[in-house]
């Protein structure tokens, strides 16, 4: 090549989306084509990275999400404008309440016909509307600032607490070309994108003062554990130091759920009698009660008022949200762990363990507890029930702890989250933080494609319909899945009726007996209508087995469910009548 031809050679928006993309370790992209975007989902590809394409974006966008949780790099989801960049923004918003890190890069229309509201096609300000829902949003107008878009949209992601960022990308910029060299010399590798940080030491000698003085200390793990990968460290402060622990919802599995120290089986006991809480990457909110009310004990228990809280938080603002923390470590979860471990080990047995009669009032519970909930899973009632039903996939995950697990629904959340033990760091994928619906084949394509191992995506029925048409794109992809519907005929329940007897059924309630197992079968994938815990048992063993996509319609006893399944008492109509 001559110097002439060199100094001509040029390049566009397109490809330097994707050189900034692949530049900063970024593999894989979720999103759904069209209009300005099609070509960048040709060129992802043509280019060697994996452009999964998806039938809605908000499937796509939670698929991004979740890959960014499991993986600490921004799950990128791409969509076209207005509509699309629309249906992508509710995951967005979710990933970001979620501490996931994910970017929506959405196409949109020209800011001069945009902002003169002359009615472009899909015209909207996207900007404007994502910038509250989001942790940073940013437009790139020239070629050459794609670079520091895409650097800072990373460092936006990743760093602090974790979160969605959106980046808006007008049609005109992919068209626009510029000087190859120059292109090359704008983009940037994000140098560090998220950032150590170091707790100080005099909050770790706080924390650990007021841990000293504990008689029935407990550790309450959060997603934001599971999230930070010191899985070694947060284990060895949780088994040198002898506390029990409550793992939530997705904190499962961190520490294997059959573990001695577990007290998820004495949740409520351990609550309201705890001395000293340790909160590590969870957040005292609702899923926690606000660290008050009843769950806590109420005001006439004895302890109320004089628990203690540590909370290891990335956030500075996250203590006092609803409760005084009395020692607040700010850090990264790893610093925070590894720093106070080291001041614990130092001490060796001079670490005072938990008094034997706190361990003793807690295992007395457990024992009783794991019994009754034993008897209840052994029963084989007929029709199935949640229980007969779980008490499959229960042996099934631990079989294969490996496997991914993705849960939604109400009841079918509620109870898997307490029947199917987890005993591997982040496998259990679930509602979160808004227990919203909807995230299910999302965060099961998504599990599927990062992790490579089978998933199980155990879905209510009405859950399941929010994100189904996504079972098309795990065949087309030929992915690992096996979706299992608990089909109880409706949200919550099948039995509700129209009290004025008219022609229309009531609002809760489906088209009863729906096979759901013939949506699989449509797209080539293998449908099983499993009426028994046996039926269930052989097809889900097989799926996993085989790794074919499947979906089983797991029949379930339409009376089984409760209404709003454990959250009943946020439904405006029982709290009234409390
Ligand atoms: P859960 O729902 O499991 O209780 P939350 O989502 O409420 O968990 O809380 C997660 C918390 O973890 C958030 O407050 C977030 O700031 C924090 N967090 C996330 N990643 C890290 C990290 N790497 N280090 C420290 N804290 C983190
Ligand atoms: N819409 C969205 C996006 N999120 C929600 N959480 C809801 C609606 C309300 N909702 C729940 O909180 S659970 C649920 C809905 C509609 C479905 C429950 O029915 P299911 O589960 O069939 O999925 P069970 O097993 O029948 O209880
Ligand atoms: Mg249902």
């Amino acid at each position: 090549m001559t110097t002439d031809t060199q100094a001509q050679e040029q390049t566009d928006g397109f490809n330097l989306v994707i050189d900034a993309l692949k530049l900063n370790g970024i593999d894989t992209i979720f999103g759904l084509p069209g209009i300005p975007i099609t070509d960048l989902t040709r060129k992802i590809q043509a280019a060697g990275m994996r452009m999964i394409s998806f039938r809605h974006e908000q499937n796509a966008g939670n698929a991004a999400a979740i890959a960014g949780f499991l993986t600490q790099k921004p799950g990128i989801c791409l969509t076209v404008s207005a509509p699309g960049f629309l249906n992508g923004l509710t995951a967005l918003t979710n990933a970001t309440t979620n501490c996931f890190p994910m970017i929506l890069i959405s196409g949109s229309s020209e800011r001069e016909i945009v902002d003169l509201q002359q009615g472009d096609y899909e015209e909207m300000d996207q900007l404007a509307i994502a910038k509250p829902l989001c942790k940073a949003a940013f437009r790139v107008l020239n070629a050459e600032d794609i670079g520091i878009g895409i650097a800072r949209a990373i460092r936006a992601a990743v760093s602090g607490r974790p979160g969605g960022v959106y980046l808006d990308l007008p049609a005109k910029l992919f068209s626009q070309s510029m000087d190859a060299a120059a292109g090359k010399a704008s983009l940037i590798k994000v140098v560090d994108p998220a950032p150590r940080q170091i707790p100080a030491p005099d909050a770790v000698q706080r924390a650990l003062n007021l841990l000293k003085t504990a008689k029935r200390p407990l550790i309450v793990l959060g997603k934001g554990a599971a999230y930070a990968q010191a899985d070694a460290d947060i284990r060895a402060l949780v088994e040198k130091t002898g506390i029990p622990y409550l793992p939530m919802s997705m904190a499962k599995g961190l520490l294997p759920d059959n573990h001695k120290q577990s007290a998820a089986a004495a949740r409520s006991y351990v609550l309201p009698e705890a001395d000293v809480v340790v909160l590590i990457g969870a957040r005292l909110n609702w899923l926690l009660s606000h660290g008050k009310g009843k769950t806590w004990g109420g005001k006439d228990h004895k302890a109320w008022g004089s628990q203690k809280y540590v909370q290891i938080d990335i956030s500075p603002q996250e203590a006092d949200s609803n409760v005084r923390i009395d020692a607040p470590v700010v850090g990264d979860i790893g610093s925070c762990v590894s720093a106070m471990l080291g001041a614990i080990n130092a001490a060796g047995a001079g670490w005072p363990q938990p008094s034997a009669d706190w361990l003793g009032a807690i295992d007395e519970r457990k024992t009783k507890n794991i019994a009754k909930m034993a008897e209840t899973l052994a029963k084989n009632p007929s029709p199935m029930n949640f229980h007969s039903a779980l008490n499959v996939m229960r042996d099934v995950i631990k079989a294969n702890p490996d496997a991914m697990l993705v849960n939604e629904g109400a009841n079918a959340l509620d109870f898997t989250r307490s029947i199917v033990d987890m005993y591997r760091p982040r496998k259990r994928l679930d509602v979160g933080t808004w227990g919203v619906m909807g995230i299910g084949m999302g965060f099961a394509v998504a599990a599927a494609v990062v992790s490579g191992q089978p998933v199980i995506a155990v879905e209510g029925d009405s859950a399941f319909g929010f994100s189904g048409m996504e079972v098309e794109t795990i065949c087309r992809y030929n992915l690992p899945v096996c979706v299992v519907v608990m089909n109880n005929n409706g949200v919550y329940k099948g039995t509700d009726v129209n009290p004025t007897g008219g022609p229309d059924v009531a609002p809760t309630v489906f088209v009863k007996g729906a096979r759901y197992d013939k949506m699989m079968e449509a797209f080539g994938g293998v449908g099983v209508h499993a009426t028994t815990p046996a039926e269930l048992r052989k097809a889900v063993e097989e799926a996993v087995r085989s790794r074919k996509p499947t979906l089983i319609n797991a029949v379930i006893d339409e009376t089984a469910g409760t209404e709003s399944g454990r959250i009943t008492s946020l439904n405006p109509t029982a709290a009234k009548k409390k």
